[in-house]
């Protein structure tokens, strides 16, 4: 299967996601805002020309939940999901949706209004009402994570998607000091050498 991928992107969820399952993967490397990514031939690929994507065979997908959820269903063997009648089978799926769906919009204000746009357009009204609106989010992380180790159960695909989130919003400055599940949770995915070795590529 094929990766696109740039580094320290939301495609490091689909190295990782290979790496937890020891899946033999190729990479098609990018850099963000490389014009590659806007080729026609990748447009094709993926139709807004971000990143992640998949090519497997004659499948080619894109959004990074679908396609942890695609690789779990089709070459997963059964591992990082629970059985649609398990008792963690629901929280799987709401916290596999929760990092694109609640905790990624705010981080994607702070990306552009403290790196993306020049400086003489950035608004800082925005930046601190999406900061206020992240550390809710990252909230509701923090309550469901005491006595946690992971999101739903064992270590899963919903882990892929909102520990990565969870990260990225660290990284941007997001203060969880004050949300002690949060922060050991991050500590606890990222100390896992598959998600290590995505960090790298
Ligand atoms: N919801 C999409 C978001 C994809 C996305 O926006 N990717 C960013 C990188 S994190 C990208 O490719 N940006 C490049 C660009 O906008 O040119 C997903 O989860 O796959």
């Amino acid at each position: 299967m094929k990766i696109h991928h740039a580094p320290n992107t939301r495609s490091v969820r689909i190295v990782w996601l290979f790496e937890e399952l020891g899946l033999p993967y190729e990479l098609e490397q990018y850099k963000l805002g490389d014009p590659l990514m806007r080729s026609p031939a990748y447009l094709k690929v993926h139709p807004m020309g971000r990143v992640p994507a998949l090519e497997d065979g004659d499948v080619t997908l894109f959004e990074s939940g679908a396609i942890v959820e695609y690789v779990l269903a089709r070459h997963g063997g059964g591992r990082m999901r629970p059985a649609v009648d398990a008792p963690e089978f629901p929280a799987y799926l709401q916290w596999l949706h929760y990092a694109e769906g609640m905790l990624m919009p705010p981080v994607n204000i702070i990306v552009v209004e403290t790196i993306l746009l020049p400086p003489e357009r950035r608004n800082e009204e925005n930046v601190n009402r999406a900061t206020k609106l992240l550390g809710r989010m990252l909230g509701a992380v923090d309550t469901h994570m005491a006595g946690r180790e992971y999101l739903a159960g064992e270590f899963s695909g919903a882990d892929i998607m909102t520990g990565h989130a969870c990260t990225v919003a660290r990284r941007l400055g997001a203060d969880v000091a004050d949300k002690p599940n949060v922060e050991a949770y991050i500590e606890r995915c990222n100390a896992r050498p598959a998600m290590q070795k995505a960090w790298t590529v």
